[in-house]
């Protein structure tokens, strides 16, 4: 019988002895960053986390099968291709069809999820957008984290989307939502977004009892683990609030829609500030990849 997805050697090496894991998403390479940067930065962060001495499983979905954990050529082909955007939903259609795609938080975490991965760092996780009563457009990484047994960090959520409303409807989905060292959650490029959270963790031993905890009471969901920034990295507040008022004005403007929206804005405004947003972008990534090693580390070090 054909599997339905593939786990490269060295993850499933590493899984069966018990060492650290972190899954690492592709759509944030192929739709999030620009080339050739996107290169770099995805072997950039599979190198972080090597070098912390855990296994990085980048996913995607390669000519139809999903794939947990790339070789370098397949890291190569995510940054190079142009692939489609894969959420859940698409997976079966891209397995029939055979065709390539970069998969979101929330095709990263349902995979993660079934392959046994409990870890997985991004940048931003995609939420409810501003207008969603309207426009009901909220992302499946909302509804994907309710299902999927693992635990994202990311530096909470843009500002383009309503910070507000994605956090009511984390609590409406049971998701756990905790700070790391803050209960201000992050909105991404900003360290702080003004919105609180009612839990805070000092430790990634402390993410690591949430989630060993978590699996005793037998609950299914994720956890989001919200990673700010420190405020010196941060993209300058008042330079980050002009740059957002454009973009989402000229994405209404020009009548972008589905999930065009997330990648249109996120590529208006890195060419808008200049390349500012992308420093900070890459700053934020990585900031996120070092701690969800210390977590999977932490991780690991339970299930001895
Ligand atoms: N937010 C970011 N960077 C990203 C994304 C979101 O700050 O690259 C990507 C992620 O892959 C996320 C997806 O899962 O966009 C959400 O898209 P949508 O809003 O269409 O669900
Ligand atoms: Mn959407």
């Amino acid at each position: 019988m054909n599997q339905p997805f593939v786990i490269s050697d060295a993850v499933a090496d590493a899984l069966q002895n018990g060492r650290p894991v972190v899954a690492l998403e592709s759509t944030i390479i192929s739709h999030g960053l620009p080339r050739p940067r996107n290169l770099a930065a995805a072997q950039e962060f599979e190198e972080i986390l090597r070098s912390a001495g855990v296994t990085p499983a980048t996913i995607a979905v390669l000519d139809g099968v999903p794939r947990i954990g790339l070789d370098a050529d397949g890291v190569r082909r995510i940054a190079d291709e142009d692939m489609v955007k894969a959420s859940v939903r698409d997976l079966p259609i891209l397995a029939a069809k055979k065709i390539s795609g970069a998969t979101t938080v929330a095709a990263t975490a349902y995979l993660a999820g079934r392959a046994g991965v409990r870890v997985f760092a991004t940048g931003g996780l995609g939420g409810v957008h501003r207008g969603a009563s309207s426009s009901f457009d909220e992302s499946a990484d909302l509804s994907a984290l309710a299902l999927a047994g693992v635990t994202v960090v990311a530096a909470g959520v843009k500002s383009v989307l309503d910070i507000a409303g994605t956090l009511e409807r984390l609590e409406t989905l049971s998701v756990p939502v905790v700070g790391y060292r803050t209960t201000n959650f992050p909105s991404f490029w900003l360290t702080e977004s003004g919105e609180q959270i009612d839990w805070s963790v000092d430790s990634p031993e402390e993410v690591a009892a949430v989630m060993r905890a978590q699996y005793e009471l037998g609950h299914g969901q994720g956890i989001i683990v919200a990673n700010p920034l420190p405020p010196e990295l941060q993209w300058e507040p008042a330079e980050h609030d002009a740059v957002l008022l454009e973009a989402l004005a000229e994405a209404d403007a020009r009548g972008i829609r589905g999930k065009a929206v997330t990648p249109f804005l996120l590529s208006y405004i890195v060419g808008a500030s200049g390349g500012r947003s992308l420093e900070v972008n890459l700053d934020i990534a990585r900031n996120n990849v070092r701690l969800a090693g210390e977590i999977a580390k932490a991780w690991s070090r339970t299930t001895q």
